[in-house]
């Protein structure tokens, strides 16, 4: 196929970059408005996050009932799926389903990573270019990386060296790696190291675990879906759709009625035992709100989720390693199935890298400040850039040529995640200051801010002159200190970690993901019933 687009050409009416769940919901809303629109993407095929993470164990924390698209009857009615947690290839294939029920992929230029994106004030337009020669120009800009796209490849010192195979989880290649007998290292301890390590462990000869800081793991409970089992779920579409979209984080769950102190602990531990044995995220999400907040519950809890660990570890040693000190719940704690059971057999090893740092990699393998590791294979499960980094990878140029990165290389700030304030016309989905950014079940967010855009763009079609729409520094500096406020006041605001950009050195640090789903989708609604107060339309 011909990229190669001369920029002479009539302007598109929208960009959309990214054919994951935003991706694909945004090309179908915008074309069903009848403008022209053109997808890139950087993959070969969609999915997004489910095309780019194949690593072994790969699987949504997410139950499959809420993974979903739910403005279309006719999805929900067709696509079966067959476990409570849908594995990485189970939910590559229900985006392809989709694109292929709603005819996306002739809009879709696949391997084509967008690297420069610049306003041209002077024609309203934006120009978009590819790695592949490609370049447009358009009216409408939308971001659709996902939160979770730009991997964070940390520069150990020595890894040229490395004769082996070295690799990051988001890498993986599509034919798989033959693991059968070879010495693996995994660095890494976060959801994604948590799946592949309890997936390999059985599959390698020897696996070296280099832990910097532990990982809370809840025992997932997947289970197959039956005939009967979807039918149930198929009728309480309706109300799971509505549920999840006012909840505290986009799931069919939400935070306990009753209040902290009006529980005795003995209540509250029954209250635990029944989270727990649900085996999702709604120990997190379904939990006592003042676990956020106050650092004398979130230790009880803690102790609980501690408990739990230590009871499934046999190793002499390793629990004092694998179990953590902090609070449960201020960095994402992960669902795992057989984590904590692959440190008890005699083929995995826990390398404990605070006490010994990881020095350099050889040619053979990794070296620690205690000793030598000779391995054929380094897997990096060492995360992401998360909600900025992808779109920093891009040079997107506003107003009189600012570089967006260098605007947040310095302070990270959106109007309500959805604009960027002297960034006429574009939109941003799963950006900082949103829950899409993190604190989401994924989906529920992105097409809360998907409908949201589109319906957006259908109101500057119809009311501004030159169908331009910026969001106002005041309306974005407003959402700011709302933000800060919301989740400053968490104890996640106090933790390293993703979450905060602490993952990443020298990144400004703030909370990236706005907290609570419902109450940021109110205030959109908001927003939208006051023709976009806060925004400029020209
Ligand atoms: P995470 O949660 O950011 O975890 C990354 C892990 O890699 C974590 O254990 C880090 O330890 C470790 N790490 C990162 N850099 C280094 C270096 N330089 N040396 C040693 N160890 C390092 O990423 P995931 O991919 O697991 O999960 C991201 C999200 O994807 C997840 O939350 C789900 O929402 C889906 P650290 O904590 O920094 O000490």
């Amino acid at each position: 196929m011909n990229t190669s687009v001369s920029a002479s050409q009539t302007p598109l009416d929208a960009v959309v970059i990214g054919a994951g769940f935003a991706g694909l919901y945004a090309l179908h809303r915008l074309r069903e408005m009848g403008l022209n629109v053109q997808g890139f993407e950087a993959g070969s095929g969609v999915a997004g996050t489910w095309y780019w993470n194949r690593y072994p164990g790969a699987r949504t924390d997410s139950a499959s009932e809420v993974y979903q698209y739910w403005f279309s009857d006719a999805l929900l009615k067709d696509w079966n799926w067959s476990e409570r947690f849908p594995a990485q290839a189970e939910t590559e294939r229900y985006l392809n389903f989709v694109a292929d029920r709603l005819d996306l992929r002739p809009m879709i230029r696949f391997n084509n990573r967008v690297t420069h994106a610049h306003w041209d004030a002077a024609a309203n337009l934006w120009d978009v270019r590819t790695d592949q020669g490609a370049s447009v120009r358009c009216r409408y800009l939308l971001s659709c990386l996902g939160p979770l796209s730009e991997p964070k490849v940390p520069p150990f010192e020595g890894h040229e060296n490395f004769k082996g195979r070295f690799l990051h989880t988001s890498r993986w290649p599509k034919e798989g790696i033959d693991l059968s007998g070879k010495r693996v290292g995994v660095i890494g301890t976060g959801a994604t190291g948590v799946q592949v390590i309890q997936t390999i462990a059985s599959q390698v000869g020897e696996l070296f675990v280099f832990q910097r800081t532990p990982t809370y793991a809840i025992a997932m409970r997947n289970t197959k879906l039956t005939d009967e089992d979807r039918a149930a779920l198929r009728s309480r579409y309706t109300a799971l759709g509505e549920w999840v979209k006012h909840s505290l984080a986009g799931f069919a769950f939400d935070m306990q009625r009753k209040a902290w102190a009006d529980t005795t602990k003995a209540e509250r531990r029954a209250i635990f035992e029944d989270l727990y044995a649900d085996g999702s995220l709604v120990m997190w999400g379904g939990n006592f709100a003042e676990v956020l907040v106050d650092p004398v519950a979130n230790e009880e809890l803690s102790e609980f989720m501690r408990e739990k660990m230590r009871a499934r570890l046999t190793k002499p040693g390793v629990a004092d390693k694998l179990i953590p000190t902090y609070g449960f719940g201020t960095r994402r704690p992960p669902l795992d199935c057989g984590y904590l059971e692959a440190f008890n057999r005699d083929n995995v090893h826990l390398i404990d890298i605070k006490a010994a740092p990881i020095e350099r990699f050889t040619e053979a393998g990794i070296r620690t400040a205690d000793a030598e590791y000779p391995l054929d294979i380094i897997v990096l499960a060492t995360g992401f850039d998360a909600a900025t980094g992808a779109i920093n990878a891009i040079d997107i140029r506003g107003r009189d040529g600012v570089s967006l990165k260098s605007l947040w290389d310095r302070d990270i700030t959106t109007a309500m995640g959805l604009q960027k304030h002297g960034f006429p016309n574009f939109f941003t989905s799963a950006a900082p200051l949103a829950p899409a950014a993190a604190f989401c079940n994924v989906p529920t967010c992105l097409q809360q801010q998907v409908e949201w855009i589109t319906d957006c763009v259908a109101h500057v079609e119809q009311n501004g002159k030159e169908k331009v729409i910026e969001a106002t520094q005041a309306f974005e500096d407003n959402w700011v200190k709302h933000h800060d406020q919301v989740t400053g006041a968490t104890l996640i605001a106090k933790a390293d970690s993703w979450w905060t950009g602490a993952n990443i050195a020298g990144k400004p640090r703030r909370v990236l993901s706005y907290l609570h789903v419902g109450n940021y989708r109110k205030a959109c609604d908001e927003v939208a019933a006051k023709a976009y107060e806060g925004f400029e339309i020209r």
